[in-house]
């Protein structure tokens, strides 16, 4: 076999492994009725800032853990403590995602017994959490104005698999020229099944529609 070949081949088996585990993850998570919701996106474009609304939004009435993965530091999952939900955080050492080997020892140490709504917060990356199944319900992804109308075309592989995708940072659209007409219609075009909210975590516009959003979601989950 050439060395082209033996690392497909090993990717094949990595990714074949990795299904194993979050289909695992799935059957544990229905058992248990949690709604489980994967958020991806690029580095910077407000994931742990949309969180933090979040578990204040949903505090006392969802109950809701948290799984941060990271590269290298615990600074997001300290930004999401203190806000009425459990957080464990995981450094990946440099690996550019989450696997479902993670989310299992992930949930094993935030204990799923009473909990509604698992959300993972996944390494920054627009590539490589496309191709890990985690287990989940739902992926949403975020584009947050500053990065551009043409994410979703030159990133299609990730926005096609999300369930929901949520333009962030909109407070900031008119500074950063952003033509929302233009990314919905890419966001539409690549990933058509994708709910599209809009929010700012500055300003709070949009934050209803996205926690009513994960609220009927979990609600749907348990009945
Ligand atoms: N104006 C504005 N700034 C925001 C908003 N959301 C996030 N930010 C800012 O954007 C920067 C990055 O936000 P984070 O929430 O850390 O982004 P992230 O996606 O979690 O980043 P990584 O975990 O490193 O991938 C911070 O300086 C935030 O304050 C928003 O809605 N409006
Ligand atoms: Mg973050």
């Amino acid at each position: 076999m050439s060395e082209g070949r033996k690392v497909i081949a090993m990717q094949e088996s990595v990714l074949a492994e990795n299904q194993r585990a979050a289909d695992l993850n799935r059957e544990e998570f229905a058992r248990r009725s949690v709604l489980v919701v994967n958020v991806v996106s690029s580095p910077g474009s407000g994931k742990t800032a949309l969180l933090e609304r979040t578990l204040e939004a949903l505090n006392g009435q969802v109950s809701t853990g948290v799984i941060v993965g990271d590269l290298a530091t615990d600074s997001d999952a300290k930004r999401l403590e203190g806000k009425g939900a459990k957080v464990v955080q995981i450094t990946t050492d440099g690996y550019c995602h989450l696997d479902a080997a993670m989310i299992e020892r992930g949930s094993q140490e935030l204990g799923l017994t009473g909990l509604e709504l698992l959300i993972i917060e996944n390494v920054g990356n627009l590539v490589c959490p496309a191709a890990h199944d985690l287990g989940e319900d739902i992926r949403v992804g975020l584009l947050s104005v500053t990065e551009g109308e043409d994410k979703p075309l030159k990133y299609p592989v990730m926005f096609k698999t999300l369930q929901a995708a949520v333009v962030s940072k909109v407070d900031l659209a008119s500074a950063a020229e952003f033509d929302l007409e233009l990314a919905l219609r890419n966001l539409h075009e690549v990933a058509p099944q994708a709910r599209v909210m809009l929010t700012s975590a500055k300003s709070g516009e949009g934050m209803e529609e996205w926690v009513a959003y994960l609220r009927d979601s979990a609600r749907r989950k348990k009945h």
